[in-house]
Formats: C-alpha cells, structure tokens, sequence
C-alpha cells in the first residue's frame, strides 16, 4: 500500500511540475481512536500536496491538534475552515479530509480533549 502511495506521489510530481493543480494528491489515513492516534508517527514530503483523512471509530469526539504544523503548511482552500487554531475536530464515528502542502519540519500533534494525550492520543509529524 505504502508503495503504491509513493508510486503515485511519484507520478504526481513528474506529471503536475507545470501549473496544472493537482489532480489527485495522495491521502494518508489517520485514525483517532479511545484513546490512540494511529499511526502516531506520520511521514510526509515536504511540498507535496496530501490529503490527510482523519478518521475518528471512537464513539466519541477526538480531535487532531497540531498547531504548528498547520501554521506552516499551505492549506487548500476547501479545508481553511475545518483547522480552526490548529486543531481538526473529529465526530465520532466522523471523517474529516484535510489537503495541504506540508513544510518541513518536526512537529507535534495530540489530542485536546481532556486527558486523552495523557491516555496515549499524541505524536509526531516528520516532514522531510
Ligand atoms: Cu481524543
């Protein structure tokens, strides 16, 4: 699975250097869960656009915070108003899909609800 996303990432880039949007970035599942984040360490390129779908099969809210990592990525214009202050909140049962170009960096993430981090609900985004 993981080759056929770098295969196609791979194809995007060649295909899309004109200015052409791209057509189909590539999506990385992320899944909130009581009281997870899986996978907690998440692997992206720098400049490369992805679609990030966070999917919560809790049946209750979690969220995806990470504040940083948001503020320095450029995000599509569709998916500006589901990150407010960092942060995708994610119904239960609930799926939100986030498209941006991610910045290189090291950054955190977590859960904001009342001590889900605690529980085990945080990790790192690497981009590179
Ligand atoms: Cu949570």
């Amino acid at each position: 699975m993981r080759k056929l996303v770098m295969a196609s990432l791979l194809i995007g880039l060649s295909a899309s250097s004109a200015q052409s949007a791209p057509a189909s970035s590539a999506t990385v599942d992320v899944t909130l869960s009581s009281f997870r984040i899986s996978p907690n360490i998440i692997h992206l390129r720098a400049g490369v656009p992805v679609v990030l779908r966070f999917q919560n099969s809790a049946s209750g809210g979690h969220n995806f915070s990470a504040m940083q990592f948001f503020s320095a990525a450029r995000l599509e214009a569709a998916s500006i108003s589901r990150v407010q202050r960092g942060t995708v909140e994610v119904p239960k049962h609930g799926t939100i899909n986030v498209e941006l170009i991610p910045a290189a960096g090291r950054y955190p993430i977590k859960c904001t609800h009342t001590l889900h981090a605690m529980f085990g609900m945080k990790g790192t985004i690497i981009v590179d």
